[in-house]
């Protein structure tokens, strides 16, 4: 064995024992938009049944207070939404946290608000529109409401059960005057699920997905004699030779 590479591979061993194990936590969340969106509406006052889907950027949710037969002070229109949280976080990621985010175009002055939340697995309908509101997982009441944005804490066990199972479902009711309040329902600021996470990765799994393979070896190789830090194993910024061996003799599933 010639002498530089004999020098190569014992720096790499020596390395590897500093760097095997080495763990790190990273803090990050993940935006979920809706696979399932639609209205509550079948044109009575303040107990609408029938659901219906609507891809509508934005929900017009308005109230009966000024319906001369109705006057509940309550909602004519309810909005739903449906999420698919099966493969929201990446494999090994701890959820820590999860919001329900929405947005009004204009500010949005009601007298109630009303969040009813389901760990569900059925597709929005009429029906289930109804339990959600029965037997919600998670309800969230707010009385007076002025704002242009919203963000709405999920319980941890309802976060748990969603992610378990899949989906989550969410049926809203905005309790204003005749007039109402517009919601953005779809796009960057419709009705969305924020899930903070936290996900510990080892040295070497530069995609974080909790493994040291063969994507991981591919991003080291392409970035074969740059100065990188981010592919960096040895402590030399220099992508060579030296990182290569220490990434294989890691290769595995993080510890
Ligand atoms: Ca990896
Ligand atoms: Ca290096």
């Amino acid at each position: 064995m010639i002498p530089s590479i004999r020098y190569t591979m014992f720096l790499a061993g020596a390395l590897t024992t500093v760097l095997v194990g080495m763990s790190t936590v990273h803090a990050d969340s993940v935006v979920v938009y809706p696979v399932q969106s639609g209205l509550v509406n079948d044109a009575s006052c303040c107990s609408p049944y029938a659901y219906s889907n609507s891809t509508s950027v934005t929900f017009s949710l308005t109230g009966c207070f000024s319906d001369p037969h109705y006057g509940c002070w309550n909602d004519r229109e309810r909005g739903a939404w449906r999420w698919n949280l099966e493969n929201a976080l990446p494999e090994t990621a701890v959820a820590t946290s999860a919001h329900v985010h929405w947005n009004h175009p204009t500010q949005c002055n009601a007298w109630s608000v009303y969040l009813w939340i389901d760990a569900g697995t059925q597709i929005l309908s009429s029906s289930y529109c109804h339990q959600i509101r029965m037997n919600p997982d998670q309800q969230i009441s707010e009385q007076t409401y002025n704002d242009t944005s919203a963000s709405w804490a999920i319980d941890e066990s309802v976060l748990e059960d969603a992610l378990s199972g899949g989906y989550l479902s969410m049926v809203n009711q905005i309790g204003s005057n005749g007039q109402g309040c517009v919601l953005h329902s779809l796009g960057d600021e419709g009705v969305r699920i924020v899930i903070e996470y936290d996900l510990e990765t080892c040295a070497g799994d530069f995609n974080e997905n909790g493994a040291v393979d063969v994507d991981d070896l591919l991003a080291l190789i392409n970035a074969y004699g740059t100065l990188n830090n981010q592919y960096d194993l040895d402590g030399n910024p220099l992508i060579n030779v030296n990182d290569v061996l220490v990434l294989l003799t890691m290769y595995g599933d993080c510890q």
